[in-house]
């Protein structure tokens, strides 16, 4: 077994190093590694065949721009969901509805997944994402494990606060990580202050139309927005967020961004903004409803807080929100009704924007410094309300009791964990039982890959003395991951017939195509083992355009039988779809080349997929 030495690269180590000395906990049980899960253990995670997983993992995908779904506890991959970026194994970002949701972006940056919820508990029913990239908000169905919307955020660069949803899913919260000029105008660094914005976006989802909206947007001060939370239960109004760079750096952040020895979270009553917009408090700017807090007051706190906060998160009960330190060494757990009552009251210490600082003090319940940990990021909870918090730097997780501050267990993993997810961790009530750690290195603990390692996910038992036992890599790069029931979703096995779609063809007869001048719309059917595009010609498989005439192909695929998913392919066109059984699925593009082309099925379907092929020809222009 290698010993693993704290890294000593980066921000984090950088800053921490500069006050304490690792030599100090050197010695503590945080640099080994963790292999000393046993055959019982091996029991707890095995999955025979014939049975399935008792739960979902989401992971983030992170700079894939993709989700990635595992089983728990067998941590074995599932499935692969694109999100933000084209994905030629599912034709996404090919066929129009993708293509479109896409536009021009073929990357993106996805960090924390969110699960639609009823009452603070997960309902099954869609799963939110953000790119912190190209600042988009995603919505996916979990009946089909498709993204059904992509809303392009304006006013922000990089959602990364995100997303968090309220606890009946009225509102996800985008704030944003770059501060830029509203509109993203051209403005000189130097007007920093008075020009940027750090805007923060209400937005909403309409799941009869499946469609994000933006509500309204606060212009909050130029700072960088890091993590949030919505609050639960009594707390349900309410949401915080911690801050980073209260210095208005515009540049070297890694020094000038960590000066003060406080930042703040922001609390906001949601409910209040809401009724604030009803009521017109609020200025038109690039055709968005913005609150600017200097001038529309209400609604929006700060509350002091050791500096450069990461992670911050609201204990299933709703009473409390506790702080991840980062830069300090500690969680610093803060009462909601203190934090009512204060406001109430306006024991307040100054203002910074025209937002009122609430008094450190009056809502404070405690700091908590577990002994040698180091690089608290973020925290999860288990079904007895104890607290569970990543040590990027010192490698561990720590149990700890929020109501004493008492530290309860410790387990080490490899390495550097950023987020852990705890099963059903986000609702009013987790699980308890798993908890698996998001490993940011994963150096020893695979076959090598080259000098780029897989990041890592760790399960850990936690329903006794905590205890790895069973690791899985992940692509880059999970961010966050959420972990719900299995019970709770509900797939379809097909999609159901549509006769209203006047672009689904289910009768084999009725296969065409059909020109109007140089557009070429083509009503087909894929079924096993063979495509119809026009029944009536002498060779049904066979598409012919002129060179320049612009084709439609809306595909149906008529075999209504489970995982029966077809494809469609032109060799040399740079075009794959798929269609999904009962599915129709259009593809639209240019036949700007000249020549012969065979078009096939790319999905394996049946013992004649081989032969489930055709040709698509394009006449030369003269
Ligand atoms: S962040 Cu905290 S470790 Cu994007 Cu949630 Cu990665
Ligand atoms: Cu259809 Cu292969």
């Amino acid at each position: 077994m290698k010993k693993w030495v704290p890294i000593a690269s980066g921000l984090l180590a950088g800053f921490v190093a500069a006050t304490i000395s690792f030599a100090d906990f050197s010695n503590s049980t945080n640099n080994q590694v963790a292999s000393n899960s046993t055959k019982s253990d091996a029991e707890k995670v095995y999955v025979p065949f014939g049975e399935k997983d008792d739960y979902y993992l989401f992971a983030s995908g992170g700079h894939s721009g993709q989700m990635f779904i595992y089983g728990v506890p067998s941590m074995r991959h599932i499935r692969t969901v694109p999100v933000f970026s084209p994905d030629s194994a599912t034709g996404y970002g090919f066929d129009e509805h993708s293509k479109k949701m896409l536009g021009d972006y073929t990357w993106g940056d996805l960090h924390h997944p969110a699960f639609s919820e009823t009452n603070g508990d997960y309902d099954g029913k869609y799963m939110f994402a953000t790119d912190v990239g190209n600042s988009r908000a995603a919505a996916m169905d979990l009946e089909t494990f498709t993204v059904k919307d992509i809303i392009n955020v304006p006013n922000t660069s990089g959602p990364h606060c995100a997303a968090f949803v309220t606890q009946n899913t009225e509102y996800m919260f985008l704030p944003t990580r770059f501060a830029v000029p509203i509109g993203s105008e051209y403005k000189p660094l130097d007007d920093y202050s008075d020009q940027y914005r750090g805007v923060m976006s209400a937005v909403t989802f309409d799941q009869n139309k499946d469609k994000l909206n933006i509500a309204y947007q606060v212009a909050l001060p130029p700072w960088s927005y890091d993590l949030s939370d919505a609050g639960k239960k009594s707390s349900a109004d309410w949401a915080v967020m911690t801050t980073y760079n209260t210095e208005e750096a515009t540049t070297n952040l890694e020094i000038n961004a960590s000066q003060a020895d406080r930042d703040f979270i922001v609390l906001f009553n949601w409910k209040e903004l809401e009724k604030m917009v009803a009521d017109g408090q609020y200025d038109e700017v690039t055709g968005q409803k913005m609150i600017f807090p200097e001038k529309h007051k209400g609604g929006i706190y700060l509350v002091p807080v050791a500096k450069s906060p990461h992670g911050v998160d609201v204990t299933p009960d709703g009473k409390h929100f506790i702080a991840s330190g980062k830069l300090a060494p500690s969680m610093t757990v803060f009462s909601f009704e203190k934090a009512f009552a204060a406001i109430e009251k306006q024991d307040f210490a100054g203002e910074r924007n025209g937002i009122p600082i609430i008094n450190y003090d009056s809502i404070m319940e405690r700091e908590v410094n577990p002994e040698n940990a180091l690089g608290p990021l973020h925290t999860q909870f288990d079904d007895k309300g104890m607290a569970y918090t990543t040590m990027f730097i010192s490698s561990e997780i720590v149990k700890w009791d929020p109501k004493t501050g008492e530290t309860l267990d410790r387990v080490p993993v490899q390495y550097s964990p950023g987020h852990s997810v705890a099963a059903e961790g986000d609702t009013v009530a987790p699980d308890g039982k798993w908890l698996i750690a998001l490993n940011k290195i994963a150096k020893d603990s695979y076959l090598s890959v080259g000098p780029s390692h897989p990041e890592s996910m760790q399960l850990i038992d936690i329903s006794g003395k905590m205890k790895v036992i069973q690791s899985s890599p992940v692509n880059p790069e999970p961010h966050y991951a959420q972990i719900i029931k299995a019970d709770k979703i509900k797939t379809i096995e097909v999609y159901p017939k549509d006769e209203n779609n006047k672009l689904a063809t289910y009768k084999q007869d009725q296969a065409r195509i059909e020109r109007n001048g140089n557009e070429v719309h083509v009503y087909g059917i894929a079924m096993r083992s063979k495509f119809i595009f026009d029944a009536k010609a002498k060779r049904p498989d066979v598409i012919e355009v002129n060179q320049g005439d612009k084709v439609f192909i809306h595909l149906t695929n008529t075999d209504f039988d489970e995982d029966i998913t077809h494809g469609f392919a032109i060799n040399s066109y740079n075009l794959n779809i798929e269609v999904q059984p009962g599915q129709t699925n259009t593809i639209e593009f240019t036949a700007d080349k000249a020549g012969t082309f065979p078009l096939y099925c790319t999905n394996f379907c049946s013992a004649l997929h081989q032969e489930m092929t055709g040709y698509f020809l394009v006449k030369p222009k003269k």
